[in-house]
């Protein structure tokens, strides 16, 4: 890949966005490398998360390439549009957990790839923002449904309407980033966050995903009908044998399912 780094460890994937000296800006290129990426680690067995992250000590992702953008058709820019929303649905999808380990800008499709992580975790250098409407667009992978969806409609307006940027500690009060964490502990900090998950089982989280995610896109007596499926099949898993079992004989769970 020209412009990706993954390195798989412990069953934790780092996928690195590595175009730092336009501070990891989303090319088609790049976008068609994530949604290949993406494709190849929902299939692996031997990763269970996935923490995605920018190269360099700056940037997180600074939005979609404005240079490619600047002289770009409308079919080209639909086409842009749906590579994005494929790539992007992917990685929302996926049966790993994702951690967006946000070391610095994280704006426009920078803050909308962000968005379909499970989870942010922000540097104390972050900062996240909308700035499409300055430019003449609007947010266009995701950052109208997915942001309103996390910090609320007012704010999620407020936020597109004035471009304002936000830094970590008001993400973090507004409920966009998870955790704010010193720059220079962000990956240690992520990877720790990620032996914890695994600790606690992977077929239960991922059955548990899938609930949240698809049962926030529907009514509440669909998503509670959903849960209730989803909790008759956990029955079904070793997983749940040994849990229950260990806790009934006082030991530690050895949670092996995914
Ligand atoms: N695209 C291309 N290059 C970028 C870039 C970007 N988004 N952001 C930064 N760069 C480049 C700069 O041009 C500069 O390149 P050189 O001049 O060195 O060649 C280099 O990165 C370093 O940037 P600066 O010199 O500007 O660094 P500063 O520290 O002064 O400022 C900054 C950092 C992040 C505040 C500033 O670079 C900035 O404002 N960048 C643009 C941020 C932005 O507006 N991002 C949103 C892009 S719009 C679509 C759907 C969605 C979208 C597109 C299409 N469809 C459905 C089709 C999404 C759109 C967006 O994300």
């Amino acid at each position: 890949m020209k412009n990706l780094l993954m390195e798989v460890e412990n069953e934790v994937a780092v996928v690195t966005i590595n175009r730092p000296k336009s501070l990891n800006a989303l090319n088609s290129e790049t976008l068609a490398e994530l949604n290949e990426t993406f494709k190849e680690i929902e299939k692996r067995k031997d990763i269970r998360v996935v923490i995605l992250t920018g190269s360099g000590a700056k940037s997180f992702v600074a939005g979609a390439d404005i240079s490619e953008m600047v002289n770009a058709s409308a079919a080209e820019g639909r086409q842009m549009g749906m590579l994005a929303f494929e790539a992007f649905k992917r990685l929302e999808d996926m049966p790993q957990v994702t951690i967006a380990a946000v070391n610095g800008f994280a704006l426009g499709g920078g803050c909308e790839i962000s968005m379909a992580c499970d989870i942010r975790v922000a540097a104390d250098n972050a900062k996240f923002g909308q700035p499409e409407v300055g430019l003449g667009i609007l947010p266009g992978f995701g950052g109208t449904q997915r942001l309103p969806r996390l910090v609320g409609k007012g704010r999620a307006k407020e936020l597109i309407f004035t471009t304002d940027m936000i830094d970590a500690e008001e993400a973090y009060r507004i409920g966009l980033a998870n955790k704010v964490v010193p720059n220079a502990e962000l990956m240690d900090f992520c990877k720790k966050m990620a032996a914890k998950i695994m600790s606690k089982g992977s077929y239960g989280i991922t059955l548990a995903k899938q609930a949240i995610n698809v049962g926030l896109d529907t009514d509440l007596a669909s998503g509670l009908q959903l849960e209730a499926n989803l909790f008759g099949l956990s029955f079904a898993t070793n997983d749940k044998k040994e849990g229950m079992t260990a806790f009934l004989e006082k030991r530690e769970a050895k949670l092996t399912d995914f």
